[in-house]
């Protein structure tokens, strides 16, 4: 029926454009009429008879899911799953409330008085006791730096500047007295002492605080034969000077007795 319908409107169409054609142009008109045919469509045909079944179709889209349906009956009971996993600690909790005190216990044995003030007494005592262990542990050190020795005396050069009185007392106080050359071989021993440790003087232990004019050693004992004083001293500058001290060249020369400079200790070898 589909092509049918088609062929009539071809038809219909063409002689539509043959008749516009030829009525403008009239001598080509009869001419063309007779290689033309107009087809006209028949009647309708009776119906003919029922085919075989055609085959099966294919599948119809899936359909929009259905309602939901009742619930089923309770299942029974099911046996006991495994234990699981230990959970993490819970958070600490708050304090309790403070319990009711205990029954009082016994009285102890009476204590010992306080004696408070030999005590202190006694820790400034040991104060005293470490201060001068201290000072002893430095000399010790100085000595075993750098001390010097003849057959007879040791000689320990003190590099703590002090006036002839405090550097005297120092070396009284360790046993000694400050250096006294009594012979040309002590004194070279001491200058040596002086050079090598790069000083150009110190205090050595000869005076005239007694008497001016009149020199001893710092123990009294009196200058004899041997002495070492540079040219032009002693000299007493200024009526001021009753030490001595010795330069590097191993000369002597009397100096006044506050300034504070090195010194040299001496001690008996054998002293017992
Ligand atoms: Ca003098
Ligand atoms: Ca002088």
């Amino acid at each position: 029926m589909k092509g049918q319908k088609h062929i009539q409107s071809f038809l219909l169409m063409y002689v539509a454009t043959f008749l516009t054609l030829h009525t403008s142009e009239g001598q080509q008109l009869t001419e063309e009429t007779c290689t033309v045919q107009l087809l006209v469509p028949g009647l309708k045909g009776e119906p003919g008879e029922k085919g075989p079944k055609g085959a099966p179709g294919r599948p119809g889209r899936v359909g929009p899911p259905g309602e939901i349906g009742q619930p089923g009956l309770k299942g029974q009971k099911g046996i006991m799953g495994h234990y699981g996993k230990v959970g993490p600690s819970g958070m600490k909790g708050t304090k309790g409330d403070m319990g009711d005190p205990g029954p009082r216990g016994p009285d102890g044995e009476p204590g010992i008085p306080c004696e408070c003030s030999p005590i202190r007494k006694m820790i400034g005592e040991m104060d005293i006791v470490v201060a001068q262990l201290f000072s002893e542990l430095k000399f010790l050190k100085n000595a075993v730096a750098g001390i010097k020795e003849t057959d007879s005396k040791v000689y320990l050069l003190v590099k703590e500047e002090k006036r002839y009185s405090d550097a005297e007392r120092y070396c009284q106080t360790r046993g000694g007295h400050l250096a006294m050359p009594k012979d040309e071989g002590a004194n070279t021993a001491l200058a040596g002492y002086i050079t090598q440790a790069g000083l150009s003087r110190v205090y050595i232990g000869i005076h005239d605080l007694d008497m001016e004019g009149i020199f001893t050693y710092v123990d009294r004992s009196p200058m004899s034969t041997f002495s070492k004083w540079r040219k032009g001293e002693p000299n007493n500058a200024y009526d001021d000077e009753d030490c001595a001290e010795m330069v590097a060249s191993g000369e002597w020369t009397d100096v006044a007795c506050h300034p504070t400079m090195y010194f040299v200790c001496e001690f008996d070898k054998d002293p017992i």
